[in-house]
């Protein structure tokens, strides 16, 4: 089906979690919904509160702007505006604005009688934001841990604080999480070839099945994850890259204070080894 002709007949009323049929209509492509109501307000607002802590700053160069949560001396408390308070209220607006985003997907589903995966897995970034935002900082008893929002800044603290673990590359849930976003490139990278070098053949060859996809693995590893494993494959290497991101840097503080590699020492501390007197 065309995709206008598609959109004429799913372009219908229903679906919706909140606010019966009142936001239940189109703004050229975008559905609006509730959630896209309150995305927009989170959003909008989020960015310009941002634009006027750029304007107190004295920049509007974006690599430059930078918003600072409040100094640890205001521990869990609300910080003045101008010392950290923005930064609260930026946090309220971003996590408000993505969790909108995720419940308008949502909706979307709904509408088409899809699954929920697309916003299963966003809902996934979502949780690594507020680790890092909402509950790490809640647990090391300051707002002060959260990270700075602006493009440079946000480095210097990734920077910052994985030197105050020593050494992050130590870090096991970080080791798992590098391995599975590189897993997931690979996956892509496996998977958007293999359909191009099936799917999209030279002008008047003709285009090749999935059992030419399948023929490829087994003759190369000699197995097969199938057309609809791949994507399922894709979706567990995804989330879990996110989801081990996010359990190395809840560990770091609220549950490991000292140097990352420190903590290797239980394999040394192992009863296994010989005993070193002597030598
Ligand atoms: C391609 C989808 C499009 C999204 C884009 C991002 C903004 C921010 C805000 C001026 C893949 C749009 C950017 C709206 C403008 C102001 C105040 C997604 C695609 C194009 N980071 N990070 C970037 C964010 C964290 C880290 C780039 C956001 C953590 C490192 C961009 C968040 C840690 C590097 C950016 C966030 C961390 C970056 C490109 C939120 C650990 C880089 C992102 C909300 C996760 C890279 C200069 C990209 C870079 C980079 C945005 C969080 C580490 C500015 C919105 C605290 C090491 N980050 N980041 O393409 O070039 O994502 O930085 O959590 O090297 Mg970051
Ligand atoms: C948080 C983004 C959420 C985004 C959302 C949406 C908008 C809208 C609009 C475009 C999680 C935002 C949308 C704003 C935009 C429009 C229209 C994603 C988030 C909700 N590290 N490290 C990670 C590597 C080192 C350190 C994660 C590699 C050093 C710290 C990942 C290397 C030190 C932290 C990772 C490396 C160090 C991390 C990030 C290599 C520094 C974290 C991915 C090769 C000296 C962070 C939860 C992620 C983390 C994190 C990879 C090196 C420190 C696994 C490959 C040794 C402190 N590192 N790292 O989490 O776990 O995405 O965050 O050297 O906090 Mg690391
Ligand atoms: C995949 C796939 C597949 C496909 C695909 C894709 C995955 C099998 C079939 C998709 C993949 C691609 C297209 C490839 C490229 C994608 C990427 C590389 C990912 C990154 C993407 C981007 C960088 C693009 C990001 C762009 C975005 C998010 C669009 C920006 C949108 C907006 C600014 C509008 C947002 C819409 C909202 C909020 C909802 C509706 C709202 C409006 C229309 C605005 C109007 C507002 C209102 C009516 C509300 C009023 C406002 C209020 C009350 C607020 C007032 C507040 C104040 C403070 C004043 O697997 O195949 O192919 O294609």
């Amino acid at each position: 089906m065309a995709l206008l002709s598609f959109e004429k007949k799913y372009r219908v009323r229903g679906g919706t979690l909140i606010g019966g049929d009142l936001f239940d209509f189109w703004v050229g492509p975008f559905y609006v919904g509730f959630f896209g109501v309150t995305t927009a307000f989170f959003a909008l607002l989020g960015t310009i509160l941002i634009l006027w802590g750029a304007a107190h700053q004295g920049t509007f160069n974006p690599w430059l702007i930078n918003i600072a949560p409040p100094d640890l001396s205001y521990g869990l408390g609300m910080a003045p505006l101008m010392e950290g308070g923005l930064w609260q209220i930026i946090t309220i607006c971003a996590t408000g604005a993505f969790i909108s985003w995720a419940l308008r997907e949502v909706e979307i589903c709904r509408k088409l009688g899809m699954g929920y995966h697309v916003p299963f897995a966003f809902s996934f970034a979502i949780l690594a934001y507020v680790t890092l935002v909402i509950f790490r900082p809640l647990l090391m008893g300051a707002w002060g841990h959260g990270f700075p929002y602006g493009i440079f800044s946000h480095l210097d603290w990734v920077s910052n604080t994985g030197y105050a673990y020593l050494h992050f590359h130590y870090n096991p849930a970080h080791m798992i999480a590098v391995s599975l976003f590189f897993a997931t490139t690979l996956a892509l990278a496996l998977h958007g070839g293999l359909i191009l070098s099936a799917a999209n053949p030279e002008k008047g060859e003709e285009m090749k099945t999935p059992d030419h996809e399948d023929t490829f693995f087994r003759d190369f590893i000699g197995y097969s994850v199938g057309t609809l494993g791949i994507h399922r494959v894709g979706f567990l290497l995804a989330i879990n890259a996110v989801f081990f991101s996010a359990v190395c840097i809840i560990i770091s503080g609220p549950v490991w204070t000292k140097g990352w590699p420190e903590w290797w020492n239980w394999w040394l501390e192992l009863p296994i080894w010989g005993s070193n007197v002597g030598l």
